[in-house]
């Protein structure tokens, strides 16, 4: 069995843990500006309707007595690591996949702890005792499943799936609650009728994969309750990378440089959905004839941003002499680490702000395509319809 925990109204909590003045109120963790957005809102604020990434002006005009609380990054991640190391002393096998939220592989520990409830009651208790904090759990012998249910009974809630009850829970699954459906495949399986998981099953397979591509298929094994994703602890994520291998084999510089742009974009934000950070960064190409090359090297200090690959990765290619066209090209990323562990951070006083200024662009793209869906925003670079 696989758990998911996800922690309740993550920031807005710890700031009402940390301020009895603040328990029991409507507050919203965000930035003081105009302009800013609400990371979080406590659930007396939620009925009130305000939600992450609701400017801070419309969520005081719709809850008048909103208060407002500056979010303390370092303090969030610092509690993360602890959440995390809670976790490890149930099982070895944790993935933590954002700052407040992990899966754990409870599989051989039945017999120490008990059933998934059991040990889902005993996590949920030692969060509340040890942190003062609560969380939500899903339990389900596969992982996507165990995302859906934690969200099922928030806040505190426990939600497990068993083996035999999965078909009867698969049925009833919104189409929205499933990881990966977007606003736009939303439109699609519209129109395709399908409001639940269990109508996936009705439609063909090859449907599938000509509406919704590589996500079709994981969409078919959904609907039957399979999914092969393990949990993934440091160890098994070696590396990330991506790479496309393209209708027409090209050999313009131009095409090249924006081709390694886009999967530096695409390992960079796997990178930061992860926390995780890279200190080698590889290319891969391959030829006309098949021959292929493969060229790294390492970083000073560790990344996930996508603009330090792209230019990692722009480096490695023009040191190579291009006299093939070429039918593939990748971009990795190796020897990775957790980014919470991550202890220097010595940067040259003239890169630090471009460093700085990248990463935030970097985070409002992860942030626009997580709300809105991937191609919703891309740099100006990649607008050209000539990457096919
Ligand atoms: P979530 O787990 O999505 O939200 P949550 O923990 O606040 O509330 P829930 O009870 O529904 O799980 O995100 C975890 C933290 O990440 C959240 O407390 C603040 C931060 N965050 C942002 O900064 N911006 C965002 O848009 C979202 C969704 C979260
Ligand atoms: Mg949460």
């Amino acid at each position: 069995m696989i758990l998911h925990i996800d922690m309740d109204a993550f920031f807005a909590s710890v700031e009402q843990r940390d301020n009895p003045d603040l328990r029991g109120k409507p507050i919203a963790v965000g930035g003081f500006s105009k302009r800013s957005v609400v990371a979080t809102a406590s659930y007396e604020a939620r009925k009130f309707g305000v939600s992450s990434a609701m400017p801070i002006f419309q969520a005081k005009k719709i809850c008048p007595c909103l208060i407002i609380i500056p979010a303390q990054k370092k303090k969030y991640r610092r509690i993360s690591r602890e959440i995390m190391e809670l976790l490890r002393t149930y099982s070895p096998i944790v993935e933590p996949v954002s700052i407040d939220e992990a899966y754990i592989d409870i599989n051989g520990c039945e017999r120490i702890f008990g059933d998934a409830g059991e040990i889902a009651i005993s996590i949920s208790k030692k969060i509340k005792n040890q942190l003062f904090l609560t969380c939500s759990i899903g339990g389900a012998p596969v992982k996507f499943l165990a995302k859906i249910a934690s969200d099922l009974n928030k806040p505190d809630g426990i939600t497990i799936i068993k083996e035999k009850e999965m078909e009867k829970f698969i049925r009833k699954i919104d189409i929205r609650k499933i990881p990966g459906v977007g606003p736009c495949a939303m439109k699609q399986m519209h129109l395709l009728g399908i409001k639940t998981l269990g109508e996936v099953r009705k439609v063909k397979k090859a449907i599938l994969m000509q509406k919704f591509g590589k996500f079709g298929s994981t969409l078919y094994a959904f609907s039957r309750g399979e999914d092969n994703s393990i949990v993934k602890t440091e160890e098994k994520r070696k590396s990330i990378s991506s790479e496309s291998t393209l209708n027409k084999d090209i050999h313009e510089t131009g095409k090249i440089r924006k081709l390694i742009l886009l999967h530096s974009e695409i390992v960079g934000r796997e990178l930061r959905e992860k926390n995780l950070i890279a200190k080698n960064i590889s290319i891969k190409l391959k030829f006309s004839d098949f021959s292929h090359i493969t060229r790294q090297k390492a970083l000073t200090i560790p990344t996930d941003s996508s603009s330090v690959i792209y230019r990692a990765a722009k480096q490695l290619i023009e040191n190579i002499e291009i006299r093939k066209k070429i039918r593939l090209i990748g971009v990795g990323t190796s020897l990775l680490s957790d980014k919470h562990k991550q202890v220097q951070m010595e940067f040259f006083k003239s890169n630090a702000g471009n460093i700085n200024k990248w990463e935030k662009i970097d985070r409002t793209m992860d942030f626009i395509s997580k709300k809105f869906g991937d191609n919703k925003i891309k740099k100006a670079s990649l607008t050209l319809n000539d990457l096919e």
